[in-house]
Protein backbone atom coordinates (compact mmCIF):
# COMPACT_ATOMS: atom_id res chain seq x y z
CA UNK A 1 0.00 0.00 0.00
CA UNK A 2 0.94 3.13 -0.68
CA UNK A 3 0.90 7.30 -0.55
CA UNK A 4 -1.45 9.03 -3.18
CA UNK A 5 -0.43 10.70 -6.09
CA UNK A 6 -1.11 14.45 -4.57
CA UNK A 7 -0.15 15.97 -8.07
CA UNK A 8 1.01 19.76 -7.60
CA UNK A 9 -0.29 21.06 -3.76
CA UNK A 10 -1.85 24.18 -2.84
CA UNK A 11 0.31 27.19 -3.37
CA UNK A 12 0.48 29.34 -0.16
CA UNK A 13 -0.41 27.01 3.05
CA UNK A 14 -0.20 28.50 6.81
CA UNK A 15 0.61 25.83 9.45
CA UNK A 16 -0.11 26.87 12.63
CA UNK A 17 1.57 25.70 15.86
CA UNK A 18 5.02 24.28 15.61
CA UNK A 19 4.28 21.37 17.67
CA UNK A 20 5.43 17.76 16.60
CA UNK A 21 2.21 18.02 14.13
CA UNK A 22 3.07 21.10 12.96
CA UNK A 23 6.84 20.56 12.28
CA UNK A 24 5.85 17.41 10.18
CA UNK A 25 3.54 19.02 7.80
CA UNK A 26 5.88 22.27 7.31
CA UNK A 27 8.66 19.86 6.11
CA UNK A 28 6.29 17.58 4.13
CA UNK A 29 4.78 20.69 2.34
CA UNK A 30 8.31 21.62 1.63
CA UNK A 31 8.84 18.83 -0.04
CA UNK A 32 5.87 19.08 -1.66
CA UNK A 33 6.76 22.52 -3.33
CA UNK A 34 4.53 24.92 -1.67
CA UNK A 35 5.31 28.08 -0.16
CA UNK A 36 5.21 27.90 3.92
CA UNK A 37 4.38 30.18 6.42
CA UNK A 38 4.76 28.96 9.96
CA UNK A 39 3.35 30.22 13.02
CA UNK A 40 3.84 29.87 16.94
CA UNK A 41 2.71 31.92 19.75
CA UNK A 42 5.74 31.15 21.16
CA UNK A 43 8.57 32.98 20.52
CA UNK A 44 12.09 32.41 18.54
CA UNK A 45 14.32 31.80 21.97
CA UNK A 46 11.63 29.00 23.04
CA UNK A 47 12.42 27.18 20.07
CA UNK A 48 16.07 26.93 20.47
CA UNK A 49 17.19 26.39 16.83
CA UNK A 50 14.37 23.56 16.44
CA UNK A 51 13.13 25.87 13.27
CA UNK A 52 16.18 26.93 11.66
CA UNK A 53 16.00 23.96 8.95
CA UNK A 54 12.45 25.13 7.95
CA UNK A 55 13.97 28.18 7.33
CA UNK A 56 16.94 27.20 5.87
CA UNK A 57 14.11 25.72 3.27
CA UNK A 58 12.40 29.21 2.81
CA UNK A 59 9.65 28.52 5.00
CA UNK A 60 8.64 31.86 6.23
CA UNK A 61 8.44 31.89 10.37
CA UNK A 62 5.94 34.30 12.55
CA UNK A 63 6.94 33.62 15.87
CA UNK A 64 5.29 35.20 19.15
CA UNK A 65 1.94 36.53 17.69
CA UNK A 66 -0.25 35.02 14.28
CA UNK A 67 -0.38 37.49 11.92
CA UNK A 68 -4.10 37.84 10.06
CA UNK A 69 -3.01 39.02 6.86
CA UNK A 70 -0.77 36.21 6.62
CA UNK A 71 -4.23 33.87 7.07
CA UNK A 72 -5.92 35.06 4.49
CA UNK A 73 -3.34 35.14 2.11
CA UNK A 74 -3.19 31.19 2.10
CA UNK A 75 -4.78 28.60 -0.10
CA UNK A 76 -4.96 26.65 2.81
CA UNK A 77 -4.28 26.52 6.61
CA UNK A 78 -3.25 23.32 8.45
CA UNK A 79 -3.58 23.74 12.38
CA UNK A 80 -2.17 21.49 14.94
CA UNK A 81 -4.88 19.66 17.35
CA UNK A 82 -3.51 21.97 20.08
CA UNK A 83 -4.82 25.42 18.55
CA UNK A 84 -8.55 26.45 19.56
CA UNK A 85 -10.45 26.67 16.34
CA UNK A 86 -11.74 30.31 17.54
CA UNK A 87 -8.68 32.20 17.78
CA UNK A 88 -9.67 35.46 16.08
CA UNK A 89 -7.33 35.13 12.58
CA UNK A 90 -8.71 31.21 12.13
CA UNK A 91 -12.46 32.66 12.69
CA UNK A 92 -11.48 35.51 10.11
CA UNK A 93 -9.88 32.91 7.33
CA UNK A 94 -13.20 30.79 8.10
CA UNK A 95 -15.43 33.46 7.17
CA UNK A 96 -13.57 34.24 4.18
CA UNK A 97 -14.04 30.40 2.74
CA UNK A 98 -10.21 29.45 3.42
CA UNK A 99 -10.30 25.87 3.89
CA UNK A 100 -8.97 24.86 7.57
CA UNK A 101 -8.13 21.73 8.03
CA UNK A 102 -6.18 19.73 10.80
CA UNK A 103 -3.16 17.95 10.79
CA UNK A 104 -5.35 14.46 10.34
CA UNK A 105 -6.76 15.61 8.15
CA UNK A 106 -4.60 17.04 5.80
CA UNK A 107 -2.15 13.24 6.04
CA UNK A 108 -4.87 11.27 5.27
CA UNK A 109 -5.53 12.93 2.44
CA UNK A 110 -2.42 11.24 1.23
CA UNK A 111 -2.69 7.79 1.87
CA UNK A 112 -4.21 5.30 0.39
CA UNK A 113 -4.10 2.95 3.21
CA UNK A 114 -6.88 1.39 5.58
CA UNK A 115 -7.33 2.64 8.68
CA UNK A 116 -8.45 1.15 12.16
CA UNK A 117 -9.07 4.76 14.03
CA UNK A 118 -9.42 4.77 18.01
CA UNK A 119 -11.41 7.33 20.09
CA UNK A 120 -13.15 7.72 23.84
CA UNK A 121 -12.00 9.53 26.58
CA UNK A 122 -9.68 6.79 28.33
CA UNK A 123 -8.43 3.84 26.97
CA UNK A 124 -7.37 4.81 23.72
CA UNK A 125 -3.70 4.80 23.71
CA UNK A 126 -3.42 0.81 25.34
CA UNK A 127 -6.44 -0.62 22.96
CA UNK A 128 -4.13 1.39 19.82
CA UNK A 129 -1.16 -0.47 20.91
CA UNK A 130 -2.85 -3.80 21.49
CA UNK A 131 -4.28 -3.57 18.28
CA UNK A 132 -1.33 -2.40 16.22
CA UNK A 133 0.59 -5.67 17.87
CA UNK A 134 -1.92 -8.06 17.85
CA UNK A 135 -1.96 -7.03 13.57
CA UNK A 136 1.81 -7.36 13.62
CA UNK A 137 1.77 -10.82 15.43
CA UNK A 138 -0.26 -11.64 12.32
CA UNK A 139 2.39 -10.53 10.10
CA UNK A 140 0.75 -7.22 8.83
CA UNK A 141 3.22 -4.19 8.26
CA UNK A 142 1.56 -1.93 10.76
CA UNK A 143 2.00 1.70 11.39
CA UNK A 144 0.62 2.95 14.85
CA UNK A 145 0.67 6.48 15.59
CA UNK A 146 -2.11 9.60 16.30
CA UNK A 147 -2.28 11.06 19.28
CA UNK A 148 -0.55 8.45 20.57
CA UNK A 149 2.75 10.03 19.64
CA UNK A 150 3.94 10.19 15.94
CA UNK A 151 1.11 12.01 14.25
CA UNK A 152 0.82 10.18 11.00
CA UNK A 153 2.24 13.75 8.53
CA UNK A 154 5.32 12.70 10.28
CA UNK A 155 5.26 8.90 9.22
CA UNK A 156 4.57 9.98 5.92
CA UNK A 157 7.85 11.77 5.87
CA UNK A 158 10.18 8.74 6.48
CA UNK A 159 7.90 6.09 5.23
CA UNK A 160 5.09 5.28 3.20
CA UNK A 161 4.53 1.43 3.31
CA UNK A 162 1.97 -0.46 5.61
CA UNK A 163 -0.87 -2.79 4.90
CA UNK A 164 -3.30 -0.83 7.60
CA UNK A 165 -2.90 2.45 10.06
CA UNK A 166 -3.60 1.91 13.48
CA UNK A 167 -4.39 5.69 14.75
CA UNK A 168 -5.29 6.73 18.27
CA UNK A 169 -7.93 9.57 17.27
CA UNK A 170 -8.65 12.65 19.62
CA UNK A 171 -11.69 15.21 19.58
CA UNK A 172 -9.52 17.82 18.56
CA UNK A 173 -8.04 15.97 15.32
CA UNK A 174 -12.08 14.80 14.54
CA UNK A 175 -13.22 18.58 15.00
CA UNK A 176 -10.72 19.68 12.00
CA UNK A 177 -11.54 17.07 9.81
CA UNK A 178 -13.57 17.42 6.83
CA UNK A 179 -13.50 13.93 4.71
CA UNK A 180 -11.49 11.56 7.17
CA UNK A 181 -13.24 8.04 7.13
CA UNK A 182 -11.56 5.00 9.00
CA UNK A 183 -12.35 1.58 7.69
CA UNK A 184 -12.79 0.52 10.80
CA UNK A 185 -13.95 3.39 13.95
CA UNK A 186 -13.45 2.28 17.47
CA UNK A 187 -15.00 4.57 20.46
CA UNK A 188 -14.39 3.27 23.70
CA UNK A 189 -16.45 5.45 26.58
CA UNK A 190 -17.52 8.84 26.54
CA UNK A 191 -17.37 11.06 29.87
CA UNK A 192 -16.31 14.40 30.50
CA UNK A 193 -13.12 15.85 29.21
CA UNK A 194 -11.90 19.34 27.39
CA UNK A 195 -14.92 21.51 28.66
CA UNK A 196 -11.95 24.31 28.44
CA UNK A 197 -12.24 23.38 24.98
CA UNK A 198 -15.75 22.63 24.30
CA UNK A 199 -18.95 24.07 24.68
CA UNK A 200 -20.62 21.27 26.87
CA UNK A 201 -20.40 17.89 27.00
CA UNK A 202 -22.83 17.40 24.36
CA UNK A 203 -20.88 19.31 22.07
CA UNK A 204 -17.44 17.22 23.04
CA UNK A 205 -19.99 14.18 22.60
CA UNK A 206 -20.97 14.91 19.10
CA UNK A 207 -16.86 15.27 18.53
CA UNK A 208 -16.07 12.06 19.34
CA UNK A 209 -19.77 10.03 16.83
CA UNK A 210 -18.00 12.47 14.05
CA UNK A 211 -15.97 9.95 14.02
CA UNK A 212 -18.41 7.51 12.07
CA UNK A 213 -19.90 10.30 10.47
CA UNK A 214 -18.38 9.75 6.74
CA UNK A 215 -18.08 5.65 7.00
CA UNK A 216 -19.59 3.65 4.04
CA UNK A 217 -21.81 1.39 4.91
CA UNK A 218 -19.57 -1.60 4.49
CA UNK A 219 -17.09 -0.13 6.83
CA UNK A 220 -17.07 -1.06 10.56
CA UNK A 221 -18.83 0.68 13.86
CA UNK A 222 -17.01 -1.00 16.89
CA UNK A 223 -18.60 0.78 20.07
CA UNK A 224 -18.50 -0.44 23.61
CA UNK A 225 -22.49 -1.27 24.74
CA UNK A 226 -21.45 -1.10 28.82
CA UNK A 227 -20.60 2.74 27.97
CA UNK A 228 -24.66 4.23 28.12
CA UNK A 229 -23.72 7.44 26.05
CA UNK A 230 -22.44 5.40 23.51
CA UNK A 231 -24.63 2.67 23.49
CA UNK A 232 -27.32 5.42 22.78
CA UNK A 233 -25.50 7.25 19.99
CA UNK A 234 -25.00 4.13 18.18
CA UNK A 235 -28.37 3.69 16.72
CA UNK A 236 -27.64 7.02 14.33
CA UNK A 237 -24.13 5.22 13.32
CA UNK A 238 -25.09 4.22 9.56
CA UNK A 239 -21.84 1.71 8.66
CA UNK A 240 -21.85 -1.95 9.94
CA UNK A 241 -22.16 -1.32 14.25
CA UNK A 242 -20.54 -4.15 16.36
CA UNK A 243 -21.17 -3.96 20.12
CA UNK A 244 -18.52 -4.97 22.74
CA UNK A 245 -19.87 -5.63 25.90
CA UNK A 246 -18.64 -6.86 29.19
CA UNK A 247 -22.48 -7.16 30.60
CA UNK A 248 -23.97 -8.14 27.82
CA UNK A 249 -23.82 -11.45 26.06
CA UNK A 250 -25.77 -9.96 23.08
CA UNK A 251 -23.05 -8.10 22.33
CA UNK A 252 -20.60 -9.27 19.21
CA UNK A 253 -17.39 -9.32 21.70
CA UNK A 254 -17.83 -10.27 25.76
CA UNK A 255 -16.23 -12.26 28.60
CA UNK A 256 -17.34 -15.57 29.81
CA UNK A 257 -15.60 -16.48 32.55
CA UNK A 258 -11.58 -15.40 31.85
CA UNK A 259 -12.23 -15.86 28.23
CA UNK A 260 -13.37 -13.43 25.37
CA UNK A 261 -15.79 -14.86 23.07
CA UNK A 262 -16.21 -12.95 19.33
CA UNK A 263 -19.04 -13.43 17.26
CA UNK A 264 -19.12 -11.45 13.98
CA UNK A 265 -21.94 -12.15 11.57
CA UNK A 266 -19.37 -12.47 8.57
CA UNK A 267 -16.30 -14.07 10.40
CA UNK A 268 -16.12 -17.65 12.13
CA UNK A 269 -16.47 -17.30 16.00
CA UNK A 270 -13.88 -17.58 18.61
CA UNK A 271 -12.44 -17.25 22.04
CA UNK A 272 -9.10 -16.31 23.36
CA UNK A 273 -8.22 -16.82 26.99
CA UNK A 274 -7.29 -14.22 29.60
CA UNK A 275 -5.64 -16.04 31.97
CA UNK A 276 -1.94 -14.80 31.67
CA UNK A 277 -3.02 -11.49 30.94
CA UNK A 278 -0.77 -8.41 32.56
CA UNK A 279 -3.45 -5.86 31.94
CA UNK A 280 -5.85 -5.66 35.00
CA UNK A 281 -9.07 -4.00 36.15
CA UNK A 282 -12.00 -3.09 34.34
CA UNK A 283 -11.24 -0.31 31.96
CA UNK A 284 -8.21 -2.94 30.89
CA UNK A 285 -11.09 -5.65 29.88
CA UNK A 286 -13.06 -2.63 28.00
CA UNK A 287 -9.64 -1.87 26.39
CA UNK A 288 -8.61 -5.94 25.45
CA UNK A 289 -12.30 -6.72 24.20
CA UNK A 290 -12.08 -3.28 21.51
CA UNK A 291 -8.86 -4.05 20.52
CA UNK A 292 -9.80 -8.01 19.99
CA UNK A 293 -12.99 -7.48 18.32
CA UNK A 294 -11.10 -4.38 15.99
CA UNK A 295 -7.79 -6.80 15.23
CA UNK A 296 -10.31 -9.77 14.17
CA UNK A 297 -12.28 -7.31 11.81
CA UNK A 298 -8.92 -6.52 9.84
CA UNK A 299 -7.69 -10.15 9.80
CA UNK A 300 -5.64 -10.85 12.87
CA UNK A 301 -5.60 -14.43 13.82
CA UNK A 302 -7.17 -16.08 17.22
CA UNK A 303 -3.75 -17.53 17.67
CA UNK A 304 -1.58 -14.10 17.61
CA UNK A 305 -4.84 -11.90 19.59
CA UNK A 306 -3.94 -14.84 22.16
CA UNK A 307 -0.27 -14.14 22.11
CA UNK A 308 -0.04 -10.55 22.22
CA UNK A 309 -2.98 -11.35 25.14
CA UNK A 310 -0.44 -13.17 26.81
CA UNK A 311 2.67 -10.75 26.84
CA UNK A 312 1.79 -7.23 26.34
CA UNK A 313 2.81 -5.72 29.40
CA UNK A 314 1.17 -2.19 29.27
CA UNK A 315 1.90 1.45 28.74
CA UNK A 316 3.54 3.48 31.17
CA UNK A 317 2.05 6.04 32.97
CA UNK A 318 -1.46 4.13 33.22
CA UNK A 319 -1.56 3.11 36.56
CA UNK A 320 1.65 1.79 36.28
CA UNK A 321 3.01 -0.32 39.69
CA UNK A 322 6.59 1.77 40.59
CA UNK A 323 7.50 0.53 43.52
CA UNK A 324 6.62 -0.94 46.95
CA UNK A 325 8.32 0.77 49.74
CA UNK A 326 7.49 0.23 53.58
CA UNK A 327 4.43 -2.04 52.16
CA UNK A 328 3.35 0.99 50.34
CA UNK A 329 2.46 0.16 46.57
CA UNK A 330 3.04 3.44 44.67
CA UNK A 331 1.36 3.53 41.12
CA UNK A 332 1.66 6.21 38.18
CA UNK A 333 -0.97 6.95 36.43
CA UNK A 334 -0.11 10.73 35.17
CA UNK A 335 -2.20 9.83 31.83
CA UNK A 336 -4.71 9.84 33.92
CA UNK A 337 -5.70 13.36 33.12
CA UNK A 338 -9.77 13.25 33.47
CA UNK A 339 -12.19 12.34 35.75
CA UNK A 340 -13.25 9.48 34.18
CA UNK A 341 -9.82 7.90 33.53
CA UNK A 342 -9.45 8.66 37.68
CA UNK A 343 -12.92 6.85 38.50
CA UNK A 344 -11.35 3.74 36.41
CA UNK A 345 -8.14 4.14 38.15
CA UNK A 346 -9.39 3.95 41.81
CA UNK A 347 -11.66 0.95 41.06
CA UNK A 348 -8.70 -1.13 40.30
CA UNK A 349 -7.95 -1.30 44.76
CA UNK A 350 -9.78 -2.49 46.99
CA UNK A 351 -7.15 -1.02 49.70
CA UNK A 352 -7.01 2.72 51.06
CA UNK A 353 -5.81 4.88 48.55
CA UNK A 354 -4.04 8.31 49.24
CA UNK A 355 -4.45 10.32 45.88
CA UNK A 356 -2.35 12.76 44.24
CA UNK A 357 -4.12 14.78 41.93
CA UNK A 358 -3.72 18.35 40.54
CA UNK A 359 -2.73 19.87 37.41
CA UNK A 360 -4.41 22.37 34.75
CA UNK A 361 -8.28 22.53 35.23
CA UNK A 362 -10.40 20.86 32.20
CA UNK A 363 -13.61 21.92 34.23
CA UNK A 364 -15.55 19.15 34.30
CA UNK A 365 -17.41 18.02 37.53
CA UNK A 366 -15.86 16.16 40.32
CA UNK A 367 -18.77 14.39 41.19
CA UNK A 368 -18.68 10.75 40.00
CA UNK A 369 -14.61 10.26 41.66
CA UNK A 370 -16.61 11.35 45.04
CA UNK A 371 -18.75 7.84 44.21
CA UNK A 372 -15.97 6.19 42.99
CA UNK A 373 -13.98 7.00 46.24
CA UNK A 374 -15.98 5.70 48.58
CA UNK A 375 -14.77 4.23 51.56
CA UNK A 376 -11.13 3.73 49.94
CA UNK A 377 -10.12 7.22 49.54
CA UNK A 378 -8.27 8.02 52.52
CA UNK A 379 -6.70 11.49 51.06
CA UNK A 380 -6.84 13.73 48.57
CA UNK A 381 -3.50 15.59 47.88
CA UNK A 382 -3.97 18.16 45.73
CA UNK A 383 -2.00 20.18 43.86
CA UNK A 384 -1.00 22.56 40.59
CA UNK A 385 -2.85 25.32 39.22
CA UNK A 386 -6.21 23.17 40.08
CA UNK A 387 -5.61 22.92 43.32
CA UNK A 388 -8.19 25.59 45.06
CA UNK A 389 -10.79 24.14 42.73
CA UNK A 390 -9.96 20.43 43.80
CA UNK A 391 -9.81 21.27 47.33
CA UNK A 392 -13.43 22.54 47.36
CA UNK A 393 -14.80 19.84 45.68
CA UNK A 394 -13.24 17.03 46.95
CA UNK A 395 -12.98 18.10 51.06
CA UNK A 396 -16.41 17.19 51.99
CA UNK A 397 -16.03 13.69 50.58
CA UNK A 398 -12.18 12.85 52.05
CA UNK A 399 -9.15 14.63 53.93
CA UNK A 400 -8.31 17.18 51.47
CA UNK A 401 -4.68 18.86 51.48
CA UNK A 402 -3.56 21.70 49.13
CA UNK A 403 0.08 22.07 47.95
CA UNK A 404 1.70 24.19 45.11
CA UNK A 405 3.21 21.76 43.13
CA UNK A 406 3.83 17.77 42.65
CA UNK A 407 6.75 17.08 45.03
CA UNK A 408 5.41 18.90 48.17
CA UNK A 409 2.29 17.34 48.03
CA UNK A 410 4.41 14.06 47.48
CA UNK A 411 6.64 15.01 50.77
CA UNK A 412 3.29 14.95 52.70
CA UNK A 413 1.67 11.67 51.63
CA UNK A 414 4.57 10.31 52.99
CA UNK A 415 3.38 11.41 56.45
CA UNK A 416 0.60 9.76 56.05
CA UNK A 417 0.92 6.42 53.93
CA UNK A 418 1.00 3.04 55.90
CA UNK A 419 1.94 -0.28 55.14
CA UNK A 420 -1.21 -1.34 52.60
CA UNK A 421 -1.52 1.33 51.71
CA UNK A 422 -1.69 2.77 47.88
CA UNK A 423 -0.28 5.99 46.50
CA UNK A 424 -2.01 6.96 43.44
CA UNK A 425 -1.27 9.76 41.23
CA UNK A 426 -3.78 10.16 38.99
CA UNK A 427 -4.13 13.97 38.29
CA UNK A 428 -7.53 14.27 36.62
CA UNK A 429 -6.05 17.58 34.78
CA UNK A 430 -3.58 18.46 32.60
CA UNK A 431 -0.01 18.56 33.04
CA UNK A 432 0.95 21.62 31.05
CA UNK A 433 0.78 23.79 34.39
CA UNK A 434 4.04 22.72 35.32
CA UNK A 435 5.65 20.30 33.14
CA UNK A 436 5.51 20.03 29.36
CA UNK A 437 3.38 16.38 29.01
CA UNK A 438 2.01 14.13 31.20
CA UNK A 439 4.81 11.89 30.52
CA UNK A 440 7.44 14.26 32.10
CA UNK A 441 4.86 14.45 35.21
CA UNK A 442 4.93 10.76 35.50
CA UNK A 443 8.47 10.47 35.32
CA UNK A 444 9.22 13.30 37.80
CA UNK A 445 6.64 11.54 40.01
CA UNK A 446 8.61 7.75 39.87
CA UNK A 447 11.71 9.98 40.48
CA UNK A 448 10.35 10.89 43.65
CA UNK A 449 9.77 7.13 44.51
CA UNK A 450 12.82 5.82 43.40
CA UNK A 451 14.43 8.14 45.40
CA UNK A 452 12.63 7.57 49.00
CA UNK A 453 15.00 4.82 51.40
CA UNK A 454 13.27 1.74 52.52
N1 LIG B 1 -0.16 27.24 19.63
C1 LIG B 1 -0.27 28.31 18.76
N2 LIG B 1 -1.43 29.03 18.77
C2 LIG B 1 -2.45 28.77 19.64
C3 LIG B 1 -2.32 27.66 20.51
C4 LIG B 1 -1.16 26.91 20.47
O1 LIG B 1 0.64 28.60 18.00
O2 LIG B 1 -3.46 29.48 19.62
C5 LIG B 1 1.08 26.45 19.58
C6 LIG B 1 1.77 26.24 20.91
O3 LIG B 1 2.56 27.34 21.26
C7 LIG B 1 2.59 24.99 20.64
C8 LIG B 1 1.77 24.26 19.59
O4 LIG B 1 0.75 25.15 19.15
O5 LIG B 1 3.86 25.28 20.13
C9 LIG B 1 1.17 23.06 20.26
O6 LIG B 1 0.33 22.35 19.40
P1 LIG B 1 -0.05 20.87 19.78
O7 LIG B 1 -0.34 20.74 21.24
O8 LIG B 1 -1.11 20.43 18.85
O9 LIG B 1 1.33 20.15 19.57
P2 LIG B 1 1.77 18.73 19.05
O10 LIG B 1 3.14 18.56 19.62
O11 LIG B 1 1.63 18.69 17.60
O12 LIG B 1 0.82 17.66 19.79
C10 LIG B 1 -0.37 17.19 19.17
C11 LIG B 1 -1.31 16.68 20.27
N3 LIG B 1 -1.57 17.76 21.22
C12 LIG B 1 -2.82 18.06 21.60
O13 LIG B 1 -3.79 17.51 21.19
C13 LIG B 1 -2.98 19.16 22.61
C14 LIG B 1 -0.66 15.51 20.99
O14 LIG B 1 -1.59 14.96 21.92
C15 LIG B 1 -0.33 14.42 19.98
O15 LIG B 1 0.37 13.35 20.63
C16 LIG B 1 0.56 14.98 18.87
O16 LIG B 1 -0.11 16.13 18.26
C17 LIG B 1 0.79 13.96 17.77
O17 LIG B 1 -0.39 13.60 17.13
C18 LIG B 1 -1.31 15.24 23.31
C19 LIG B 1 -2.63 15.44 24.05
O18 LIG B 1 -2.61 15.91 25.17
C20 LIG B 1 -0.57 14.07 23.94
N4 LIG B 1 -3.77 15.10 23.43
C21 LIG B 1 -5.06 15.24 24.05
C22 LIG B 1 -5.42 14.00 24.85
O19 LIG B 1 -4.86 12.93 24.60
O20 LIG B 1 -6.32 14.12 25.73
C23 LIG B 1 -6.12 15.44 22.98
Amino acid sequence: MKLKDMGSVRNKAVVVGMGISGLAVCELLLRQGAQVIATDLRTRDQFSGVLDHLEQKSCLLRLGAHNLDDFLSADQIIVSPGVPLDIEPLVEAGKRGIEIIGELEWAWRQVDIPVVAVTGTNGKTTTTSLIGEMLRASGKEVFVGGNIGTPLSKWLLNSSVADVLVLEVSSFQLDTASTFSPEVGVLLNITEDHLDRYDGFAAYARSKFSLFARQRTSDVAIINADDAICLEGSSEVRSRVLHFGRNDRQTQATVRGREIVVNVPWQTPFAVSLEKTHLHGIHNEENLLAAVLAASVVGAAPSAIQEVIEHYRGLPHRVEWVRKCCGIDFYDDSKGTNVGAVVKAVENFDRPILLLMGGRDKLGSYQPLGEALGTRGKGAFVFGEAAPRLYQELKGWLPTRSFPDLETAFKDVLNHAVSGDVVLLSPACSSFDQYESYAQRGDHFKRLVMELSG
